[in-house]
């Protein structure tokens, strides 16, 4: 599926801004597709939990809507015609006056909307979009919605950030032509001094193809002709970690000589490669150093917002960081091209977080009842999960930023099922994308004693919390148990092994000179702690510490106004260990 881009052949509107909004409880009998009656107001993109005073909204579950008038440019009779979401979490069901056109399940991928013979160029329409933010056992993430004794619904889920919903990504309406250039995939790859761009173009309709690569100037240094083909470039610049490079490919649908449709694709030359116990991009061993992040911000929730992007991406850069997963769940695509054009790698998850019941079991890690069966990840879990893949791979296949798919975080990898569960799905990514490698982020209770699917796997990820949920405040016998585990995996597997989460709850301001957890110094010293055993081990290939910054989560006992292991504050602003952390990462501690 193309992102939407305006090209000569391709127009688009944007309709984000303020749309009139209510919520399925507050409508009562009427029509909700008509005009809606409810004096809210939501902005879009963001999620619309926090814009509210009203707790009802915050938590609610069910139906929420959003509505607007569009009005279709005159200029695109003849055109198809689509309204495009980037994302609605975690479903909606989109109407154009009173009638349906559409729906999409699944919170963090684009759908489009086919609305063509619905509309008319010049003319205007009300758009309706119902979203619902409601989880159960047939969704991705899982969760379960339950009538307490008041007679209210809740939400209930087993990931620990707060279930954010609605319209949190922009929405457009776009124009395309009727025999179009459907999708593009792109693999590349180099010998010596020659770059190559494998390219293959899908068409609805009878087209002949052209495709031209320029370079960063503008300047022509490939073309060819035919769906498919192989431009090579001679004096290759690679997308490097650090130091990114794009070309662009423009493809072009030609009938009789003249151009019908346009598209155009940056495009990264590099490699990425699994070889023994490394992980090469071009060809070399990288270390990833980064975090595990989450879309969330004050008021906005997980909605999109350039601003913060910007200057997370700034952040990153000044503690030295590399990389970063897009725990856990796909981010907005703009994140994904900015991460191209500035050179920091991605690990991109899927929202398949929470398959796991074990953690309802607190540290013995004992589920109530199998995680995979019919009551929790059973096959609806299953065939939702595959089709998140095929929707993530599809949006995500041509980033250079993009060196690996984590399918999962912390799955039961350690409970009967596992296996049955994880094959089809790996088998499926393999063939949606043979160029990546595959990995999912590994349980604490998933140990390299009893976890059942490593095997499947290129690159063991590990989330571990030694010196936090287990020896909290005794960092010398957590070293231990660290050192234990590694060595462990090490000897299982011979595969390139990182810590894809170790962190610690930080209240900013809270000191101690003694090891005392939530103090800004035991984060520091924890973190070192972690650094020390990982320099021990040759195979490991990087850390990205939980988390770049703090984020809000459900209510609870133990979260203190969200989950507090940021290194950064939920505001972005730096606590004691981001300056030992820059020292590390940007070498100034000697250690390259
Ligand atoms: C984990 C999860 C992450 C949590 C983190 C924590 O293992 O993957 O989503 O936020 O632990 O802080 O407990």
């Amino acid at each position: 599926m193309l992102k939407p881009t305006p090209t000569p052949t391709r127009e688009l509107v944007n309709l984000d801004g303020v749309w009139r909004f209510g919520i399925d409880a507050r409508l009562g009998d009427q029509p909700w597709t008509t005009r809606l009656d409810s004096p809210l107001e939501a902005a879009v993109p963001a999620s619309y939990n926090d814009l509210f005073t009203d707790p009802e909204i915050r938590d609610h579950v069910g139906w929420v809507y959003y509505q607007r008038e569009v009005r279709v440019p005159r200029g695109w009779g003849g055109e198809r015609i689509y309204l495009r979401f980037d994302a609605a979490t975690h479903a909606a069901r989109v109407y154009l006056d009173d009638v349906f056109v559409g729906e999409h399940i699944g919170g963090y991928t684009p759908f489009d909307v086919d609305i063509t013979e619905q509309v008319e160029a010049g003319g205007a329409f009300r758009l309706t979009v119902a979203v619902s933010g409601d989880l159960t056992n047939e969704t991705i993430p899982p969760g379960k919605i339950e009538v307490g004794m008041t007679g209210k619904k809740t939400q209930t889920y087993f990931h620990d950030f707060y279930n954010y919903a609605g319209l949190a990504r922009s929405v457009w309406l776009y124009s395309v032509p009727a025999t179009r250039i459907d999708d593009v995939t792109v693999v590349t790859g180099f010998e010596g001094s020659t770059g190559s761009v494998d390219y293959r173009v899908e068409l609805v309709g009878d087209a002949t193809v052209r495709v031209r690569l320029t370079d960063a100037s503008g300047a022509v240094v490939a073309e060819g002709t035919g769906a498919a083909g192989v431009l090579d470039i001679a004096d290759v610049v690679l997308w490097k970690p650090g130091a990114a490079y794009l070309y662009d490919l423009t493809i072009e649908a030609l009938q009789g000589g003249d151009v019908i449709d346009s598209y155009s694709l940056p495009v990264g030359v590099r490699t990425v490669e699994v070889r023994g116990h490394d992980f090469l991009i071009n060809g070399e061993p990288f270390y990833f150093t980064g975090f595990g992040k989450h879309e969330d911000t004050a008021v906005r929730g997980k909605g999109h917002d350039n601003a913060y992007m910007v200057h997370d991406f700034q952040l990153m850069e000044w503690t030295g960081a590399n990389s970063f997963r897009t725990s856990h769940y796909p981010y907005a695509e703009d994140v994904l091209d900015f991460a191209d054009r500035h050179g920091i790698v991605v690990i991109d998850e899927t929202a398949a977080v929470g398959l796991n019941l074990g953690v309802t079991g607190g540290l013995s890690g004992k589920p109530p009842f199998p995680t995979f069966s019919e009551e929790y990840a059973g096959a609806a879990t299953h065939a939702a999960h595959a089709q998140h893949l095929r929707e993530l791979i599809g949006r995500d296949k041509n980033h250079p930023s993009v060196v690996m798919w984590c399918i999962a975080n912390e799955p039961a990898s350690n409970e009967d099922g596992a296996r049955e569960y994880f094959e089809p799905l790996v088998k499926l990514a393999r063939e949606l994308d043979p160029t990546r490698p595959l990995t999912y982020a590994l349980v604490m209770f998933a140990t390299f004693q009893n976890d059942q699917i490593i095997d499947l796997f290129d690159v063991v990820s590990m989330n571990r919390y030694y010196g936090w949920y287990i020896n909290a405040g005794d960092l010398a016998t957590a070293e231990l148990y660290l050192q234990g585990d590694i060595a462990g995996w090490v000897e299982r597997t011979g595969k390139p092994i990182m810590m894809t989460e170790y962190g610690a709850d930080t209240m900013p301001g809270l000191h101690s000179v003694w090891d005392q957890v939530w103090t800004e110094e035991y984060q520091t010293d924890f973190l070192a702690m972690y650094h020390r055993v990982f320099d021990r081990f040759p195979s490991f290939v990087g850390e990205q510490i939980w988390n770049f910054s703090d984020f809000a989560t459900t209510n609870g006992l133990h979260r203190v106004g969200g989950n507090k292991k940021g290194i950064f504050t939920r505001d972005r602003k730096p606590k004691s260990a981001a300056f030992s952390l820059r020292n590390r990462w940007r070498g100034l501690d000697g250690r390259k």
